[in-house]
């Protein structure tokens, strides 16, 4: 402890040195430093890894930091009798060693274990709170300090290299104890670990780490078949290393939360050793995780690049779409015949770490044509100047993610689209959807230079967009100019459809233009009730815009937050970009209804344990079979029809809007009571269904889901397929539907086509994703003309119209 002062001094410059600050030992807080080593296997240097813990302590609220690193030894072979603390091979190492980091000048050093290395310290109290902190820097300052002094004591041991930083305090472990602590030797067989109390559940407060150490030719795959975690990181995760010790600059990622079969967590380390640590602190209980270890060879983990000289193909960071290992560098080039040019398309691009700016990616990245990439990017396309492209992905020491795969493909630059529209970024289009007013090239370039045809509105920016888009409050030009012509005088409200109307008839609480605008978002009009404000359990009203399950209780007796166990999706997903092909539990509340032995007829949707919601149509047909409940089965958690791993339920009734029109399709609604109730699980959940007063404003983006024909006329798919269509305005909407909407119908889709549900899809949700985090059901899928055919968007239900219908029959 009397050195301790002396060390503080050190770290904490002079202002620690005032000789009376001395005495005041006893008052001190406790400063705990801890130095761990481990003697790593490797052939020609070892490495020291090393945990710096302080506890600063203040008399009533102590608080700790934890700064962890590691030391690389220079000339000091790996040898197996360092293993044992008890050698003299340790002894000698040891005492070296302690010369030298005694020059760090932390003191009370000493070897507690075999792989640890451990120190001590005490700050006292007052001085913490003349000094403010005790920085990364600083410590790192301090250690490189020492090394520099190292030359001048006789050691044969050469201090290379040193890091240095914060770690979560709930990392450093106390080396004496051995609870909840493994260490694993990873072979070229995999063994399996597991987390405890798998699968039942983990105990809260846990500290487990399993250390894997494999041979030095060998890097450390891990992969996670199993992976349920609590979903807020901050109480239970599990942060994995590339390192023995919890250094957040070898850090390869840090996961919480659930993952689906389809999407494992499987990481790879840089060398042969890797850190597990599982922290829970949370009292939830959750099965934790079953994990696969096993060694694989250096040159294959990290086997990448290389020239492609093909006239198309495929190539991906190294062992996508596992996570890549850290600090790893490849080089395509791609080489396709002289006068030929390279295109090149990401159909997945993954490398997200934190604190790093996507416009400078200084960490990993992929480099073309001088341009770095990183982040997270749903489409990226290039084109080469040449027909040589060269491809560099680097991985630094910090952070791996799934990385990337990428498809490439030889091109004429004469024609380098054939019978199809070329966009700046160097992927084609059909022609038919350049200059239609949907940015179809995702950089716009379809839309550009366009003559605009007499059916299309001439924007402000040079852009052309269908007539029918303008003053539908949407700005579809980007600049405004749609809208622009639409405003009313100074004094005056516009509608929804365009009609000007005195400013003093918002939130007059009274409906004065035809689609209730004036009063649809009049959040000073507290307490007045119109069709648009959300009515509370109590009658109250509240006027303000989606208030149910928002997060904020609106209500005095909280009825609007009180059912909100709904549309939110446990597992944690891939997203892949382009395919269509739906993820096994990304739409958990999606059902695929079973008629007779026909198989998949028509889709639905789960509201609560005992109901599903879908389309009259389906029952209501020139068959009475189709309305007989024991003719149908309903199957939940499903994804892939021919996979039997789904929840099946028979319907016990089935209740068909009674007002079901079947020549106009109007009120196409049908609610299925099962005979036995679900249980919710991962893949099966109940949607959110929106209060009557609930908007799905124009130009929303929902998705469609289902298992119907892939195109109009074709076969039904056997994955389940999903679509990210518009909602479309309703007066846009009945025009193109040539008069055929009722006030029970929404549009959705493109009026551009390409984009639609179909058949099969029918009785089928359309969701849409609140800001609250929430998902709720817009619309179950109803009827169009054809599938994707151009200004023929799909109709569907409108669920909030029949609200309360929904209520009076199921009381949900
Ligand atoms: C159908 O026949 C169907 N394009 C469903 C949706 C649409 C068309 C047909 C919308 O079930």
């Amino acid at each position: 402890m009397k050195v301790l002062v002396w060390e503080l001094c050190h770290i904490y410059f002079n202002r620690f040195c005032h000789k009376e600050k001395a005495p005041s030992k006893r008052k001190m807080g406790i400063v705990i430093g801890a130095l761990v080593a481990f003697l790593i296997v490797a052939a020609v240097a070892a490495f020291l890894i090393w945990l710096f813990v302080s506890t600063l302590s203040k008399q009533l609220k102590p608080s700790t930091q934890v700064f962890s690193g590691h030391m690389k030894l220079a000339d000091a072979s790996y040898n197996q009798e360092l293993e044992d603390t008890t050698s003299n091979e340790f002894k000698v190492l040891s005492d070296n060693l302690e010369a030298i980091v005694i020059l760090f000048s932390f003191y009370d050093l000493f070897f507690y274990h075999y792989s640890y290395y451990w120190s001590q310290f005490d700050i006292p109290v007052e001085d913490l709170e003349i000094e403010p902190e005790f920085s990364e820097e600083r410590v790192l300052e301090t250690l490189e300090n020492g090394i520099k002094q190292q030359r001048i004591i006789k050691t044969n041991i050469k201090i290379r290299e040193i890091t240095s930083s914060f770690t979560d305090p709930r990392m450093a472990r106390n080396p004496k104890s051995n609870e909840c602590f493994f260490r694993l030797e990873a072979d070229e067989k995999e063994q399996k670990f597991e987390s405890p109390g798998y699968p039942t559940a983990y105990p809260p407060r846990s500290r487990c780490q399993w250390q894997i150490r494999a041979s030095v030719e060998n890097v450390i795959s891990v992969a996670f078949p199993f992976f349920q975690i609590e979903d807020d990181c901050s109480d239970d995760f599990v942060f994995i290393y590339d390192s023995l010790s919890a250094d957040d600059s070898q850090a390869i990622t840090n996961k919480c939360g659930q993952r689906p079969p389809s999407n494992p967590l499987q990481v790879v380390s840089s060398g042969n050793i890797m850190l597990i640590n599982l922290i829970t602190d949370s009292d939830t209980q959750k099965p934790g995780f079953a994990a696969v270890y096993k060694a694989i060879p250096n040159s294959e983990a990290k086997k990448c690049g290389g020239v492609l000289s093909e006239s198309a193909g495929v190539f991906t960071s190294p062992l996508h779409p596992s996570f890549y290992p850290p600090a790893v560098d490849c080089e395509w080039t791609i080489k396709v015949p002289k006068g030929q040019k390279v295109r090149v398309k990401f159909t997945m691009f993954r490398m997200k770490e934190p604190m790093v700016d996507i416009r400078v990616c200084h960490k990993d990245y992929v480099e073309v044509m001088d341009t770095k990439y990183c982040g997270e990017l749903s489409s990226l396309a290039l084109t080469s100047d040449t027909n040589v492209l060269n491809v560099n992905f680097h991985s630094d020491e910090s952070y791996t993610d799934k990385g990337f795969s990428a498809e490439y493909i030889a091109y004429d630059p004469k024609d380098p689209c054939p019978n199809e529209f070329p966009c700046a970024s160097g992927i084609c289009i059909a022609k038919e959807l350049q200059c239609d007013g949907w940015n179809d090239c995702g950089d716009m370039s379809d839309e550009r230079q366009c003559h605009c045809e007499k059916d299309q509105f001439a924007c402000g920016n040079g852009l052309c967009k269908p007539r029918l888009w303008v003053c539908d409050r949407v700005n579809d030009c980007g600049d405004g100019s749609d809208e622009k012509q639409c405003s009313c005088e100074q004094n005056e409200w516009r509608c929804g459809n365009g009609v000007c109307l005195p400013q003093d008839v918002v939130c007059d609480n009274k409906k004065d233009c035809e689609d209730g605008s004036d009063e649809a978002s009049c959040k000073t009009s507290l307490g007045i009730c119109s069709d648009f404000s959300f009515k509370c359990n109590n009658k109250e009203c509240i006027n303000k815009v989606n208030a149910e399950c928002d997060r904020v209780n609106d209500c005095s007796d909280n009825s609007d937050e009180a059912i909100c166990d709904c549309g939110t999706r446990p597992y944690k997903l891939n997203r892949i970009v382009g395919g269509q092909n739906a993820e096994l539990g990304e739409w958990p509340w999606q059902v695929s209804l079973h008629f007779l032995t026909y198989g998949h007829v028509c889709g639905a949707s789960i509201i609560s344990e005992r109901w599903l919601l879908s389309a009259s149509h389906c029952f209501v047909t020139s068959s009475p079979q189709n309305y007989i409940a024991s003719n149908w089965q309903t199957y939940s958690g499903m994804q892939d029809q021919y996979k039997q791993d789904n929840v099946r339920r028979p319907v016990k009734r089935i209740i068909s809007h009674p007002d079901y029109n079947q020549m106009t399709f109007d009120y196409d609604i049908a609610l299925l009571e099962l005979s036995e109730p679900l249980e919710f699980t991962n893949t099966i959940q109940p949607i959110c269904l929106p209060s009557s007063s609930h908007v799905f404003p124009a130009g929303m983006s929902c998705w469609v889901t289902g298992w119907g024909a892939l195109r109009e006329g074709g076969q039904k798919s056997q994955i389940l397929q999903k679509a990210s269509v518009k909602i479309i305005n309703d007066s846009v909407c009945n025009m193109v539907t040539e008069g055929q909407l009722t006030s029970r119908m929404l549009c959705s889709g493109f009026l551009a086509g390409g984009i639609d549900a179909c058949q099969g899809d029918s009785g089928g949700p359309l969701v849409c994703f609140e800001e609250s985090g929430k998902w709720f059901q817009a619309g179950i899928v109803s009827w169009g003309e054809g599938c994707a055919r151009r200004n023929k968007p799909g109709v569907y239900t409108r669920v909030t119209k029949l609200r309360d219908w929904i209520k009076d029959e199921t009381g949900i």
